[in-house]
């Protein structure tokens, strides 16, 4: 059911005293410092090069280069009042040759923005993979390769040793549905192949690597951290005839083939059934489902609209000449004899053309807590793109930005009513970063980035935010 969204303006909603109020950036996206001290390309680097890929040639070579200007964030960090700060570590920067070893300059950099973060009060939620993968794997085959599975676990068992004594939250993967599909599948993401099978393969092994990291942090941590793995789910629409069959595949395809293994410990069978033409899953081999399926703290949620799908009525995009795109971009998986695709979502919407629905926010959290009874739950992204304005004085009067996440965290409070275990929100993003195929083009910050000179200002949205975070209170 969609309620309207202007049910989502909470006045007076008070956060209790243990909600962790949060921002978030990923290292490619923000760091830049692209050949420095050691580190080598990722498939982000070999993508971004490549003409044609991403807006206007954009790269992440100097991103917000934040590499350079970690101290200047992180007091920006503290005076916003940031209690937890969600970062991603650039596992080139970490192992930059393939059997080299750990890179000390690269795993410092790291320890320092930790060291950091805690003398400033601010707790560290560190993601090991948030889609940079070293180009040296994916040259061996990537994300399809069993081999880039035990790759992770090392990687892993490095950081484990490394910041397992301070980081307070550690995430496996960020959004392995971006990885294996878009990366694999659909190809606007790095490594840009078109491959289904491939991707299926991905999927597996993005789910495996989670189950080894897991263990490899475990045996490597020697603080109380808590574990943890972020997807970004589907919260579907259907429509037309079929509808209810549209929803079940493409929820099977981008919620089910992660939540199954990870939290349940097998694959859904209708997955296995619906893409049976494109592979029979013999790469799953004994054993890999105990694996995967380890026990995590808490559930990472990346939720930013929901998505209509339909089955496919044979007329083509081009002919309907109704701006489909897919929230994704584009037809999704071919299942028996229709195909179904991702249709035109009713507005408003944020500058990417997402549709803006609070309303899915709150369903999917408490579907998250019915489904995984126990499982603690966190918003591990949320936020908006809009094309800011900077005002002659310099500030920017992001009024849409704030207004979508006041609703969003109207949403949150309201789950939070109805008795789910959400310990916290991550807003994306601190900062306007590197928005992969988009480049630069799209702002998701909370503090503007002028690319030209680096300087940061905060945006309305942003001090709305710190007063947020100092009142706990959401404020009309
Ligand atoms: O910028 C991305 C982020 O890297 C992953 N989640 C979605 C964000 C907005 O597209």
């Amino acid at each position: 059911m969609t309620v309207p969204i202007d049910d989502y303006r909470g006045s007076g909603l008070v956060f209790p005293e243990d909600f962790t109020f949060g921002s978030a950036t990923a290292a490619y996206q923000v760091e830049g410092g692209a050949a420095e001290q050691g580190r080598t390309p990722s498939i982000w680097d070999t993508f971004s090069h490549t003409p044609g890929l991403v807006w206007n040639g954009d790269t992440g070579d100097v991103a917000c280069d934040h590499f350079h200007r970690v101290e200047q964030d992180l007091d920006l960090m503290a005076e916003l009042g940031l209690q937890a700060y969600r970062f991603s570590i650039a596992w080139p920067r970490i192992v930059p040759v393939p059997g080299g070893g750990a890179n000390g300059a690269g795993v410092d950099f790291y320890s320092r923005l930790v060291d950091g973060l805690l003398e400033r009060d601010i707790r560290p939620v560190a993601t090991l993979y948030h889609w940079d993968l070293p180009q040296y794997l994916e040259d061996a085959g990537g994300w399809a390769s069993r081999a880039t599975v035990d790759a992770f676990a090392e990687y892993a068992a490095i950081m484990g040793a490394a910041l397992g004594d301070r980081v307070q939250t550690w995430t496996t993967l960020n959004e392995p549905w971006c990885s294996a599909y878009l990366g694999y599948g659909q190809g606007g993401h790095a490594p840009g192949r078109h491959e289904p099978a491939s991707a299926l393969a991905a999927v597996h092994h993005l789910n495996l690597a989670h189950g080894h990291a897991l263990q490899a942090l475990r045996a490597a941590s020697t603080g109380d951290p808590d574990y943890s793995v972020t997807l970004n789910f589907h919260v579907l629409r259907g429509q037309g005839d079929g509808a209810a069959e549209a929803v079940r595949r493409i929820d099977a395809l981008a919620n089910r083939a992660f939540t199954g293994p990870l939290l349940r410990g097998e694959y859904p069978a209708d997955l296995l059934a619906d893409t049976a033409s494109v592979s029979d899953w013999g790469f799953v081999q004994d054993g890999d489902l105990q694996t995967i399926h380890q026990p995590i703290d808490v559930l990472g949620v990346n939720y930013y609209s929901t998505a209509t799908v339909r089955l496919w009525d044979g007329v083509s995009p081009q002919q309907r000449n109704d701006g489909h795109k897919g929230a994704e971009g584009g037809t999704a998986w071919p299942g028996s004899d229709r195909i179904v695709e991702f249709a035109p979502q009713p507005g408003p919407h944020t500058a990417m053309g997402w549709n803006i629905a609070p309303d899915g926010l709150e369903e999917l959290l408490v579907s998250l807590s019915e489904q995984f009874p126990g499982q603690a739950l966190m918003v591990t992204e949320n936020g908006a793109a809009f094309d800011d304005e900077v005002a002659p004085d310099g500030s920017v009067r992001d009024a849409e930005r704030t207004d979508y996440l006041r609703r969003h965290f109207t949403a949150a409070h309201r789950a939070l009513a109805r008795g789910v275990d959400l310990r916290g929100y991550f807003v994306w993003s601190l900062l306007d970063n590197f928005e992969w195929g988009y480049g630069y083009a799209k702002r998701f910050g909370i503090v503007r980035v002028d690319f030209d000179t680096l300087e940061r200002t905060v945006k309305d949205s942003g001090r709305w935010y710190q007063r947020l975070m100092r009142t706990r209170t959401v404020d009309a």
